[in-house]
């Protein structure tokens, strides 16, 4: 038994890893300074790693991915639970013994000649009550420089492992890359993971999705919390006084962008300070509101579409210390995308010589990898042990039509209901048709661990857990006119929502009460430096009772597939919103 850890479980597990896989070595990971340098020489040695300009991007890396490996693969994705129906409609299920059959056949020696890494990490500050560990096991020394950055990753981790005696297990192996022989499995029950076959970022960092939301959202119904695919940030007034809200985006829908706002130049005083921009586990505190972390310690952005304009905090944090997966390069190497700037690229994320004929010069789901600290708005708080009181909860989606700018849900268990509906078209950041609307409720439907009516039922018993909730919202950045234009500026100017929504938490703002829940009203919005005509603004802020009709008939008949399971209360919820809409 190797005598690396004390914790007897732990060392076991390894072991009987080991003599499935057969590595030629095994190495713990301390996350140390000198195991770093190591690594990304080996990385550099074997080609997975390119250096980038030294001059302009120090310590920043490319990594190109096999072509048919970059993206989340939700066909893929399974849920194991004895019970088909505790997985729900919302998952792809599989037996345990079976999907254990399946994917050890699959282990077999496939770390031969390889070196197996064991991570301890863990899931938010390491001294915070809300924080999670876990190790993963992976034949990918580009998923440990990546795990180093986006957990708080090696001895510390391991000593809380020993301190707490539990942990999640990951195992990773990149197989053969195979999109014929991968598999991301998990079994809630166990509190374990196994995937094989990718080495792409969401399905080969088992901190981020595996764990941190579908192990966790199941870990947080039997403990009494939530864990959530939403960004954290703070808002800081001219005042001093700051309120923490959480949002929930579908998958490459801008939650790195919000996370990250720049205060349009009217707003003078006012500041946002980035917590997290995908994860966030609140628990109930003992004043009955809603605490939460950011599990992670980096930021897997999408890059395309970053730039000076949209994200300037972003931007900022990108010229040291980052990995970059699928970008192009500029002749000078250093990492180019569509939407940075006018230069023209040299290579593609194929490494091939640019060529417009082939398509974008970087991957759509191209990412960068880097520390929460290396971002200029990142908040001192995302490292309280007790985490951040939240103030709201916005729920949103990219919906050309109907949905408007935003409204206030008029109970939790309405917001509930507008959580469960949300939809969105469809992005780059998984396989699969690009830009058609489908229902992603909470942003969770890739990410929920368990049956969404149960998951509903959960988020609904709130009420009796903390007296205190915050209010829930929901925007939509994306509506276009009939001339397909954007009709909200977006990115800076979301702050105009944010303030009203920070007003009707503390009271200072009215709203007008509609069929679909509490708006703004037009001169409650601060346009102080926006170019926007009162009939534009009309616009956003239409409700559409006809559209509406047709959306809830439609979110009914989704709703449906939850059966009997679905709670009463939801029922209740839509009812009377059909109600006062006819
Ligand atoms: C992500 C995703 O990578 O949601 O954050 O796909
Ligand atoms: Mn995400």
């Amino acid at each position: 038994m190797s005598s690396n850890t004390s914790n007897v479980a732990l060392a076991e597990w390894v072991a009987s890893v080991a003599r499935l896989t057969e590595p030629e070595q095994i190495q713990w990971c301390t996350g140390s300074a000198t195991e770093n340098q190591q690594l990304t020489e080996l990385l550099l040695e074997t080609g997975d790693f390119q250096a980038l300009n030294p001059d302009t991007h120090p310590g920043c890396y490319l990594h190109l991915s096999n072509p048919d490996d970059v993206a989340r693969v939700e066909h893929l994705t399974f849920i194991c639970t004895p019970e088909e129906q505790d997985a729900g409609p919302n998952n792809n299920w599989m037996a345990p013994a079976a999907a254990h059959a399946k994917i050890d056949a699959l282990y077999r020696g496939a770390m031969r000649g390889r070196t197996m890494y064991v991570i301890p990490y863990c899931m938010g500050p390491i001294d915070s009550p809300l924080s999670r560990c876990g190790v993963e096991i992976t034949d990918s020394a580009y998923v440990v420089a990546n795990m180093r950055i986006m957990t708080r990753m090696g001895t510390p981790a391991l000593a809380r492992i020993e301190r707490e005696g539990t942990f999640v297990k990951g195992l990773h192996s990149i197989g053969d890359l195979s999109p014929e022989r991968r598999f991301i499995m998990h079994f809630p029950e166990e509190l374990s993971i196994k995937s094989i076959g990718s080495g792409y970022g969401g399905n080969a960092l088992l901190g981020k999705k595996c764990h941190a939301l579908r192990i966790a959202s199941h870990q947080a119904r039997t403990e009494g919390w939530l864990a959530e695919h939403m960004l954290i940030l703070g808002l800081e007034s001219p005042a001093g006084e700051t309120h923490y809200v959480a949002a929930a985006f579908p998958s490459a829908c801008g939650k790195t962008n919000l996370a990250m706002l720049i205060p349009p130049e009217s707003y003078k005083g006012w500041k946002v300070w980035t917590v997290g921009d995908d994860i966030c586990w609140m628990r109930p505190g003992e004043d009955g509101r809603l605490w939460a972390i950011n599990p992670e310690a980096g930021f897997f952005g999408v890059a395309p579409g970053t730039s000076e304009k949209t994200n300037p905090s972003a931007l900022a944090s990108l010229y040291k210390d980052t990995i970059f997966t699928n970008v192009a390069t500029t002749d000078d190497n250093q990492p180019w995308w569509e939407g940075l700037d006018d230069r023209i690229p040299a290579k593609d994320w194929q490494g091939r010589d640019y060529d417009p004929a082939n398509g974008p010069a970087a991957h759509p789901n191209s990412r960068f990898t880097v520390s929460s600290k290396s971002c200029p708005s990142y908040s001192e708080m995302a490292e309280a042990p007790q985490g951040v009181p939240i103030s709201a909860i916005i729920f949103g989606g990219r919906r050309e039509r109907l949905v408007p700018l935003v409204f206030e849900a008029k109970s939790w268990a309405h917001g509930v209901l507008v959580g469960a509906a949300m939809a969105s078209e469809t992005t780059a950041a998984a396989t699969g048709a690009v830009g058609v609307v489908r229902r992603d409720p909470m942003a969770m439907q890739p990410f929920c661990g368990y049956n969404f009516a149960d998951y509903w039922a959960h988020w609904l018993s709130f009420t009796e857990k903390a007296t205190n909730l915050p209010g829930i919202f929901h925007v939509n950045w994306f509506r276009k006119n009939s001339a397909g234009d954007f009709m909200w500026p977006g990115f800076g100017d979301n702050m105009r929502v944010l303030e009203w929504i920070i007003g009707r938490c503390n009271g200072s703002v009215k709203a007008n009460e509609t069929a679909i829940g509490h708006m703004p009203q037009p001169n409650d919005l601060n346009l102080d430096g926006l170019e926007m005509s009162t009939e534009q603004l009309e616009a956003l802020l239409a409700v559409d009772k006809q559209g509406w009709l047709q959306e809830m008939e439609q979110i009914a008949e989704y709703l449906a597939k939850y059966g009997e399971r679905l709670p009463a209360a939801m029922q209740h919820e839509l009812n009377s919103l059909r109600a006062s809409l006819s």
